[in-house]
């Protein structure tokens, strides 16, 4: 129904996306779209870039006067920082970053021709895609939330920055936690019918698709091996007027492959940034003697803004499977199409 293409190097002219399959007649305010794209520069630990780069989308196609035409929309974010061809090469790959195999499997022979791509730049532009799939939601009743749950193994707000503080110290990075939550998300969106149409199939992946994310869990996650069934599912009751209801939420909203009306809840898990300022054993790959990895500017944690991030991939994966459910073309239809299925559903 939805899909998206991204394309950009972290110093080059900037990024873009394009984002085909959005309705017509949704009005989009570029300044939604810049909230956003604010929201993922900010939290403490991000580096120096961040003072450079002021994020704002520039909507090239898919819209006038504000509304969408169904055509596809074309998301343009200008890098300050566009350097890409003055700047120097980078011969000792990062251990954890996309270094080496990246350079291993295009047959490169310059590390920056691997991390300009490979960089957490191009979140910019998925944040940018996850905006516009944001404003469709709300038209719905959707919202979405993050919050960070843990730094470097403590949980915050309790020592809300005293783990990045420490990195920062140690001249290392830190990863952690954090939480997404979708509410408003009506029974109903995905399918246990083909494996690949499940929710929660589909929300892990685009999450797993954020770079340095290594874990996504679901609702309780990986605490359900540790529990009995009794204890963990989400009894059903009924009452007049309120409907289907359950008194806990261990399944994030989601049962078979399908939201349950409840909230969703994820939780991504993300490393430390590779670009480390005393750096791991490394080997030169034009002498293939032992060095030191490359040192570049980085952040020292974006746990903050991975949560942010994923805010976005979660709004694209629902605003598809939203639109697989309800129709595609016009908004109008699709209004009339979703209060249809509250009213059979009640
Ligand atoms: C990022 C921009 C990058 C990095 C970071 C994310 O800017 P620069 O490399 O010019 O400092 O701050 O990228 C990485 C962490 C990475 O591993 O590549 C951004 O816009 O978020």
């Amino acid at each position: 129904m939805l899909r998206y293409l991204t394309a950009g190097e972290s110093h080059g002219k900037g990024l873009v996306a394009i984002l085909e399959g959005m309705p017509a007649g949704l009005k989009v305010d570029a300044e939604k779209v810049n909230h956003e794209l604010k929201r993922r520069q900010q939290g403490f630990g991000r580096g120096k870039r961040m003072q450079i780069e002021k994020d704002r989308v520039e909507i090239l196609s898919g819209l006038k006067k504000g509304m969408t035409l169904g055509s596809p929309l074309a998301l343009f974010v200008r890098n300050k920082d566009f350097s890409i061809e003055k700047l120097h090469a980078v011969l000792c790959p990062r251990p954890g970053h996309a270094d080496l195999a990246g350079l291993l499997k295009y047959g490169l022979s310059d590390v920056r021709e691997v991390l300009e791509r490979a960089s957490a730049r191009s979140t910019a532009a998925a944040v940018a895609v996850g905006a516009v799939c944001r404003i469709f939601l709300e038209k719905f009743g959707m919202r979405l939330a993050s919050k960070v749950i843990s730094i470097g193994g403590e949980v915050v707000p309790a020592k809300r920055h005293s783990k990045i503080a420490e990195a920062i110290q140690r001249r290392d990075t830190v990863g952690g936690t954090f939480e997404i939550t979708a509410s408003g998300v009506p029974v109903g969106l995905g399918s246990y019918a083909q494996p690949g149409r499940r929710l929660d199939a589909r929300l892990a992946a685009e999450v797993m698709s954020i770079p340095g994310i290594k874990g996504v869990e679901i609702g309780l996650g990986f605490g359900y091996a540790q529990r009995f069934g009794s204890e963990v599912h989400d009894a059903i009751y009924h009452a007049k007027g309120k409907g289907f209801f359950r008194r806990t939420n261990n399944a994030g909203g989601i049962e078979g492959g399908i939201s349950n009306g409840q909230d969703i809840t994820l939780r991504g898990c993300m490393k430390p940034i590779a670009t480390l300022m005393s750096p791991l054993d490394s080997v030169n790959i034009s002498t293939r003697k032992a060095s030191r990895a490359g040192v570049e500017r980085s952040d020292i944690c974006v746990v903050e803004s991975a949560g942010v991030v994923a805010e976005a991939a979660a709004a694209f994966v629902l605003a598809d499977a939203f639109l697989e459910k309800f129709g595609g073309d016009c908004l109008q239809d699709i209004l009339a199409s979703y209060r249809n299925y509250l009213k059979r559903i009640r």
